[in-house]
């Protein structure tokens, strides 16, 4: 095994406690205003990817028709009183979500997933083009990217700040200090578009400007944060190696519901797909150890979820009630070092 953290950081015992002593770096948040980040239509490519570079993310003004917008919501309600209150750390209890959208509406799958500048942007991020000798020819080889997740998250009051993080932990992308934006680095990318209108005061998501350009263990304060105000059918872009997360929503009884779609390296797969097709009941006779071998339990963490939760959940339920300590998504991260 490969371990990227032994000389990443050292674990100390202070007063008892243990805490995690990072060399101290020149990685700073770029300050910006609201205004700084965000695109009005015409959007094009261009503009988006300026912004990108600069600050790790970017607002798109009226990305989608209203109309278009409360189908995909429509959707997500269909589902989304069926979600209890959450019990792990990741995400504050009062938080609802639908995951699997993609497989739940097919507007969300051809009008957001399938939106010409999401296709362009993922392009300009994740695509991967290569040649290879193949016997006495070189041949050129496209992979496109590919929907990583796609997820409904509606704050209800109440609800506390979700911890600031990046998605690409879920692919262990190790960052590295860059001046200037290098593209093939990222992982993965966000695009968050708001399903009613999102504020300070109802949970917007904030993140980190500029993050997408620090080194691996460079830790964010909650003042480096900016909120990614939006008006409903705006979209919010953000590479993955932003930190971010949810907000608090100090309301009385405003929800704030935003549908996330991460797209992700066309090349993050397994050659085979041996899932499609193949019998529920065919996975649920297989040992614990296969099922883990053959992908279907989690790549911690996140990576591969059923619904939300690890796979073992759906295939060896008595074996996942016994170890769900172990699942980060409704548990406290095994691996928690401080
Ligand atoms: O709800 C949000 O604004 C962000 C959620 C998020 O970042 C996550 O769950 O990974
Ligand atoms: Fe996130």
């Amino acid at each position: 095994m490969i371990s990227n953290t032994k000389e990443a950081f050292t674990v100390v015992e202070k007063e008892g406690v243990k805490v995690a002593e990072v060399k101290k770096s020149d990685d700073v948040a770029v300050e910006c205003t609201l205004q700084d980040l965000t695109v009005e239509q015409p959007a094009t490519l261009e503009k988006v990817l300026a912004k990108l570079e600069k600050y790790g993310g970017c607002i798109v003004k009226n990305y989608l028709p209203l109309e278009t917008v409360d189908r995909i919501l429509a959707d997500a309600e269909k589902y989304i009183d069926q979600d209890k209150d959450f019990e792990g750390t990741f995400l504050p209890r009062q938080t609802r979500t639908v995951p699997g959208m993609c497989k739940k509406s097919v507007v969300t799958t051809e009008e957001f997933v399938c939106h010409p500048l999401n296709l362009a942007v993922s392009d300009a991020v994740l695509g991967k083009e290569n040649c290879f000798w193949i016997g006495d020819e070189v041949v050129t080889g496209y992979s496109a990217p590919q929907h990583n997740s796609c997820i409904t998250f509606k704050i209800g009051p109440g609800a506390a700040d979700q911890v600031l993080h990046r998605d690409d932990m879920l692919h262990h992308n190790i960052r590295k200090h860059m001046d200037v934006y290098e593209y093939g680095t990222e992982t993965a990318l966000g695009s968050v578009l708001a399903l009613s209108n999102t504020s300070k005061a109802n949970g917007a998501t904030r993140f980190v400007p500029g993050s997408h350009l620090w080194s691996h263990m460079r830790k964010p304060t909650p003042s480096e944060a900016v909120y990614a105000e939006m008006s409903k059918g705006d979209c919010f872009f953000m590479l993955a190696s932003c930190y971010h997360g949810g907000s608090a929503n100090t309301t009385e009884d405003d929800y704030r519901t935003q549908v996330i779609l991460f797209m992700t390296q066309g090349i993050l797969r397994q050659e085979e797909n041996i899932m499609v097709g193949t019998p529920v009941e065919y996975f649920k006779s297989l040992s614990v150890t296969a099922l883990k071998t053959l992908g279907l339990s989690l790549s911690y963490p996140f990576l591969g979820m059923v619904d939300g939760y690890d796979g073992l959940r759906t295939f060896k339920p008595e074996h996942y009630e016994k170890r769900k300590n172990d699942d980060p998504y409704t548990s406290v991260y095994p691996g928690v070092l401080v």
